[in-house]
């Protein structure tokens, strides 16, 4: 199910995949069908306003107006991957979108192939959303460089303290522009300087091109070391179907050498196997040890954790991803000394992630239902061994739209902050896929995880803090609302309470009125606003997230005047931020006009405002 529609399936189309044995990342390969289905035709090209023109990313320039290669179809049982449509090429014009072959034989699922990634400055084209019809394509987002990752503050190097800021829901480069492609990955600290290793998808598939070594200072500014395992690095891995994910990499103080674990597999998944590497240098170049079931378990989605006292963990999903097996590793950390638990029996838990704190071990996992999002949760314990408590919900019911892969400590002078990185795959294709890092609250042994699209960490002492470039929203205050649902807590003052996880939601019990529908609201005081962001539900459902839009700014709210700005949002969840020329009033009017699938409900997670008092 290597197709972001997949996670807008009901409930029950879920249920049928995870009795079809569909475990996270383990979709078969497109090509394993033996038949395709009906052709998607491609939607027509949305236009979108394009941006500053994006760095250069050999992805998408390199795109021409075609569309994409249409995918095969899935091997019976289960719905094949849908065909990504080329990207967009840059400049005006934007490439046509691809047709998609979709559906396997008597696959439960059907998906469908999506759109060319937005090109850079001209028109874009999202398009084929669901197999068969083949949706009209919205416009794409543009790719604005100015969006990305924010760069390290120029004094960086003059021991003042570094102070970065995460921005999410955009792509994050490399030093050289480039998209980084390290997902599923894992991180290492070697004196000031921490290493990202993971996952290359940029080939936009599943199996395996290679593992990439990143290496910063600041966790910002990520220089590309090299491709530390490749097909090239051990005959096993020169198979067309190799499959490899989330390498996670420790250091063995004896011999000096630094040790990755990771999930090693074949076609369809079958494999379920843990593969072994070592390295003399944290960057390679890294020596094949073995692949291997351990204690003959089958081994899916993992991770590594050194402890204190030397003793390293590994942990996987075991059992068609079911339960969760955690093994105490031979003091080589080469293999498996023992299985020391057994957890979460048929709970279906993966990619697990293990920090630890004043003696205390959290283990945060999501849940088993492929590239789809899901509730994370998280357990404790004094003893890797266990006892373990009972799962707690972690962030919303969606993590925020991502999946753990790591959960990094940033020690500084004065504290230590976790970060949950997390991988937001698919967005809209799995070369679109983010990363999604967000700070842990941990208060006793209670952990706690908020969304925010940008929050800033202070590198130097440890401590972070939410992005302060928008308005605060004590005051405001609700003038109008055309529909809320109280039903639900769908309250319209839920648009901005800085809480992602609460929603303004139009009336869906009993009456469902149509678009559009609007918010005003009351500032509190006249500012000279230059900018606005809508931040679209983070939850598992899609409803309501808003295309068509408008946007004012009045000192009265009985002449609103004409909009300050207008047009249509990208279909996807990350933060759309939208500047106009600075205008000065106290009141503000979010209309929405239509909503990314054409219903008549509309949804808000949070709107933010830039501006001056
Ligand atoms: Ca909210």
């Amino acid at each position: 199910m290597n197709n972001r529609t997949a996670k807008f399936w009901p409930t029950t189309a879920l249920a049928a995949m995870l009795l079809a044995g569909c475990g996270s990342e383990s979709s078969p390969s497109p090509s394993s069908g033996s038949s395709g289905g009906a052709s998607g035709s491609g939607g027509a090209g949305g236009v979108s306003t394009g941006g500053t023109a994006g760095s250069a990313d050999a992805s998408v320039t390199d795109a021409g107006s075609s569309g994409g290669t249409a995918g095969a179809g899935g091997s019976a049982g289960k719905g094949g991957a849908g065909g990504s449509a080329g990207a967009a090429g840059s400049g005006a014009g934007g490439g046509a979108a691809g047709t998609s072959i979709d559906g396997g034989t008597g696959g439960t699922s059907v998906d469908a192939g999506r759109g060319g990634a937005a090109g850079s400055g001209g028109a874009s084209v999202d398009a084929g959303r669901d197999g068969g019809a083949g949706a009209s394509g919205a416009g794409g987002s543009s790719i604005d460089a100015s969006t990305d990752i924010a760069p390290p503050p120029n004094d960086v190097d003059t021991g003042a303290d570094t102070i970065v800021t995460f921005k999410n829901g955009v792509f994050w480069n490399d030093t050289q522009g480039k998209r980084i492609e390290a997902h599923g990955g894992g991180f290492i600290q070697v004196g000031k300087t921490w290493y990202w290793i993971g996952e290359d998808k940029s080939h936009n598939s599943g199996n395996f091109k290679g593992v990439n070594c990143y290496a910063s200072t600041d966790l910002v500014t990520w220089e590309f070391r090299r491709a530390i395992i490749t097909r090239q690095t051990a005959p096993e891995l020169d198979a067309a179907d190799r499959i490899i994910e989330r390498p996670k990499v420790i250091y063995h103080d004896a011999s000096q050498r630094y040790v990755m674990w990771l999930h090693w597999e074949g076609a369809s998944y079958a494999e379920a196997a843990a593969g072994v590497f070592s390295s003399a240098t944290v960057d390679g170049a890294y020596t094949f040890h073995k692949s291997f079931r351990p204690n003959n378990n089958m081994s899916r989605d993992d991770t590594l954790f050194k402890d204190d006292d030397g003793k390293a963990y590994f942990i996987s999903a075991a059992n068609e991803n079911a339960d969760l097996a955690v093994y105490e590793l031979t003091p080589d950390y080469l293999d498996i000394k023992s299985q020391i638990a057994t957890l979460w029996v048929s709970n279906w838990r993966e990619a697990p992630a293990v920090f630890k704190q004043n003696g205390v071990y959290y283990l945060v996992t999501s849940g088993a239902t492929g590239w789809d999002p899901n509730q994370a949760k998280y357990a404790t314990a004094t003893s890797m061994a266990g006892p373990w408590s009972a799962l707690q919900n972690l962030g919303n019911n969606f993590a925020f739209d991502s999946q753990s892969t790591f959960m990094l400590p940033v020690v500084g002078k004065e504290a230590t902050t976790y970060i949950f990185a997390g991988d937001r795959w698919q967005d809209p294709d799995l070369l679109g896929s983010k990363y999604i890092w967000l700070p842990l609250k941990v208060n006793g042994t209670t952990v706690t995880l908020d969304y925010y699209d940008q929050w800033k960490l202070n590198v130097t002492t440890g401590r972070w803090t939410p992005y302060d470039g928008f308005l605060p929203k004590a005051n405001w205050k609700i003038v109008y609302v055309d529909s809320e649902e109280t039903a639900n807590d769908g309250r319209a003052v839920n648009a901005f309470d800085d809480n992602a996880a609460t929603l303004w939601h139009t009336q869906y019990t009993g009456a469902k009125p149509g678009q559009p529908h609007e918010i005003q609201i009351d500032l509190g005081q006249a500012y000279r606003l230059r900018a606005m962001q809508y931040l679209p539900r983070l939850d598992k459902d899609p409803y309501g997230i808003v295309a068509g839009y408008d946007f004012y700014v009045s000192a009265s709210t009985t002449d609103w005047g004409t909009a300050v700005a207008s047009g249509t949002f990208a279909s996807d969840r990350s933060a759309k931020r939208v500047d106009f020329p600075e205008k000065s009033g106290r009141y503000i009017r979010f209309v929405s006009r239509s909503e990314i699938s054409g219903s008549a409900l509309t949804s808000m997670a949070e709107l933010d405002l830039v501006g001056a008092p």
